[in-house]
């Protein structure tokens, strides 16, 4: 038989960054689910104290630091508390991002900066944080957040295709450089989820919400709850010969021409 113990994740430390709501919030209380300790960051102290409370009306006894992903040397003293007061960091999830939805030729390089910092050079900071622990450990876990626009372009958001397309890409080459060390980097894609990055989207009258559910054989949008499975499976030992892919979880977005209008 099967050991499904393969899939807990008991005595692991789990950081998952910009974790104070939406979808970093969710796959961290699937996590703590499984058994892992949560340490997660944000940039906003009322976020903080809110996501705060919130976990611990799940009853989730998460850590929180006030850390901006972009900033190496508050990574780096995040990654070194942790490492000093709970221990090694076991699964890192890069899960911090931002969307700015601006024409490409309105778009100023510094906003095109600011998206791709956040969204790509921020993976790469806590992962060189976070992997020599994991090599001296013998074992660890990143998960990178990536998106539909790691495979698919469309107007406006010109910046963050780009930084999903780049961290696509960078969890195939963690993967390839840090797999000798049974570390296993791979990548979640969500489709289109209902937190408050999209709520723009879905106001009332936008007629993007009509096409997301054509384009969606699932028809509806996708819950942060959705990723909270595949957040744990890729947490888990269950997938320690999964290394270097990009599990999609789009309600079958990616598969899909659309409805005929
Ligand atoms: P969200 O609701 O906007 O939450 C983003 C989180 O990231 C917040 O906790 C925010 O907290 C934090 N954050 C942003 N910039 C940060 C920084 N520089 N340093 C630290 N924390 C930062 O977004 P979401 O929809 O949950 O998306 C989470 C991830 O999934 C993102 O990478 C997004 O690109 C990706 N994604 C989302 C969808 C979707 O449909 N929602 C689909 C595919 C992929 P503070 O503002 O307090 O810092
Ligand atoms: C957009 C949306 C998407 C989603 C997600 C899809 O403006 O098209 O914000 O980018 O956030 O990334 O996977």
């Amino acid at each position: 038989m099967y050991n499904m113990n393969s899939f807990s994740l008991e005595g692991k430390i789990a950081l998952v960054t910009g974790a104070a709501y939406g979808i970093g919030f969710a796959i961290a209380e699937a996590l703590a689910s499984a058994g892992a300790k949560i340490v997660f960051n944000c940039r906003s102290q009322a976020h903080m104290d809110q996501a705060l409370a919130d976990y611990a009306a799940k009853g989730i006894e998460a850590r929180g630091f006030i850390c901006d992903v972009t900033d190496e040397e508050q990574v780096k003293n995040m990654v070194q508390t942790v490492e000093k007061e709970m221990g090694t960091i076991d699964i890192l999830v890069n899960n911090a991002g931002i969307i700015k939805r601006i024409p490409m030729c309105e778009m100023s390089a510094e906003d095109f900066r600011q998206v791709v910092d956040i969204d790509l050079t921020a993976a790469f900071i806590a992962s060189k944080a976070v992997i020599p622990g994991m090599i001296q450990k013998g074992h660890g876990k990143i998960i990178n957040i990536c998106s539909m626009m790691s495979e698919l372009g469309r107007e406006t958001v010109s910046a963050y295709a780009a930084a999903k397309g780049g961290l696509k890409m960078l969890t195939k080459n963690i993967a390839s450089e840090y797999g000798a060390y049974n570390i296993q980097c791979n990548g979640i894609g969500p489709g289109y989820i209902a937190t408050p990055q999209t709520a723009p989207l879905r106001e009332e009258g936008n007629p993007f919400n009509k096409f997301i559910l054509s384009k969606t054989p699932a028809e509806r949008w996708g819950d942060p709850e959705d990723l909270m499975g595949p957040a744990v499976f890729l947490a888990s030992d269950a997938s320690n010969f999964v290394n270097g892919h990009i599990l999609y979880v789009d309600g079958g977005i990616l598969a899909y021409i659309g409805k005929q209008p």
